[in-house]
């Protein structure tokens, strides 16, 4: 059986572990690999997934040995495959470990998901080591044929539908959230974003809008925009805050199997980042994205790419609404949100058939983990 490593520093947030995460238990589960991660932040780890126990050696999940990467790293026999996520760079012992290993093992840096053009001229290029006999492969994710996909386990289209033409399994998972159903006519929204300006402007318009509107919200997220619509710093999980036709509940973090199942019970999904991003379009519901910012708007063309992927298939007025809240959204515009808004849903019945025809398409270029597998097998052959 083979064996895999894989490194993960949790930089910020929950995204690093969270694709981390997703592809080992993955590749374990789909591909019978012998995986290990290396996570040097068990503490948010153990958000998304609450069997992690903190400041623990190392221990086992979905069929994941999870080891606790940190200094002085243990002596440990590298793996056959090692994939470093996000250039996080393994430790210089275990690189060395890996330089003198016979045959030496394949090693892979799993880049950050763009839609970017270029991505298709780099996917899968060989980086010889400055100094030891290794290579590095850089491997993207990517919308495209020709890009490493992007992450999606087995079954997950069938497990979406059943999901959502099941009326019972739906109720069943309102109630495990200690939530009621929804009210009939009432627009359910789930809310991941990053602070910025435009999020008060959206409460703004949902409140003053003529539908009902319910915003689920993980806590610790939107807190200052939350405080000051809603005059209340009560935001622990259980808080429900309500003005007009908006009502605001806050649930605590779910392990990364329930989100999936508020995404797909929400009419429109707010998402961030990379991974609850590429969720949200697995949900097959309409969404708004925020984009990880960067420095001097280095984040921009990355948005701008995957607009134009995603709004391809679209008429020209209903993906101008789409890019106007987007990119309006992602300047924190206040006055450019509130007034973007209606438009963007009054297409809402558009989107919501794009959204599936793009989850579609999306399947179309395979998926991280077994894409990734499959280009290892052949560097190992
Ligand atoms: O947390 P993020 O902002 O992570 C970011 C991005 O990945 C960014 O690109 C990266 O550079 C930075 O981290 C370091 O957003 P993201 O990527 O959506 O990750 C959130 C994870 O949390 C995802 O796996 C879904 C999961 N999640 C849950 O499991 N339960 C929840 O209740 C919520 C809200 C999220």
């Amino acid at each position: 059986m083979r064996s895999w490593d894989i490194f993960c520093n949790v930089v910020d947030n929950f995204g690093d572990i969270g694709v981390s995460w997703r592809l080992a238990r993955q590749l374990a589960a789909e591909r019978g690999l012998r995986v290990r991660l290396w996570v040097d932040d068990l503490a948010s780890f153990s958000r998304i997934c609450p069997d992690i126990a903190t400041g623990v050696e190392s221990q086992h999940s979905h069929g994941v040995e999870v080891s606790w990467w940190r200094e002085p790293f243990p002596a440990a026999d590298p793996a056959d495959v090692v994939v470093e996520a996000f250039a996080c760079n393994p430790p210089a012992s275990y690189v060395a470990a890996m330089a003198a290993k016979q045959p030496k093992p394949v090693w892979i840096n799993l880049e950050f998901l763009s839609a970017e053009n270029w991505v298709l001229g780099c996917h899968g290029l060989p980086s010889p080591h400055p100094s030891l006999p290794l290579v590095k492969y850089f491997f993207f994710p990517g919308f495209v044929a020709g890009t490493g996909g992007v992450l999606a386990e087995r079954g997950l289209a069938q497990a979406r539908e059943r999901f959502q033409g099941s009326n019972a399994e739906q109720a069943r998972f309102w109630q495990d959230l200690g939530l009621p159903a929804p009210c009939a006519g009432e627009l359910q929204v789930s809310l991941f974003c990053y602070p910025h300006g435009g999020i008060g402007a959206l409460l703004r318009a949902w409140a003053a809008g003529g539908t009902p509107v319910r915003c689920l919200v993980p806590e610790g997220t939107a807190t200052a925009a939350l405080s000051a619509f809603f005059g209340t710093d009560s935001l622990a999980p259980g808080a429900i805050l309500r003005k007009a036709g908006l009502e605001v509940r806050i649930f605590p973090f779910l392990d990364q199997d329930q989100y999936d199942r508020l995404l797909w019970a929400c009419d429109l999904n707010l998402v961030r980042g990379e991974d609850s991003f590429v969720r949200a379009q697995w949900a097959a519901r309409p969404l708004l994205w925020q984009i990880y910012p960067q420095q001097e708007g280095a984040h921009q063309p990355k948005l701008e790419a995957f607009l134009a992927l995603y709004c391809a298939g679209l008429a020209a007025e209903t993906a101008a609404a789409v890019s106007r809240l987007w990119q309006a959204w992602n300047k924190g515009d206040e006055v450019e949100v509130e007034a973007a808004w209606p438009d963007f849903w009054a297409h809402r019945i558009e989107l919501q058939e794009h959204a599936r025809r793009w989850a579609k398409q999306l399947a179309a270029s395979g998926d991280v983990a077994n894409n990734l597998a499959q280009f290892c097998d052949n560097l190992l052959k």
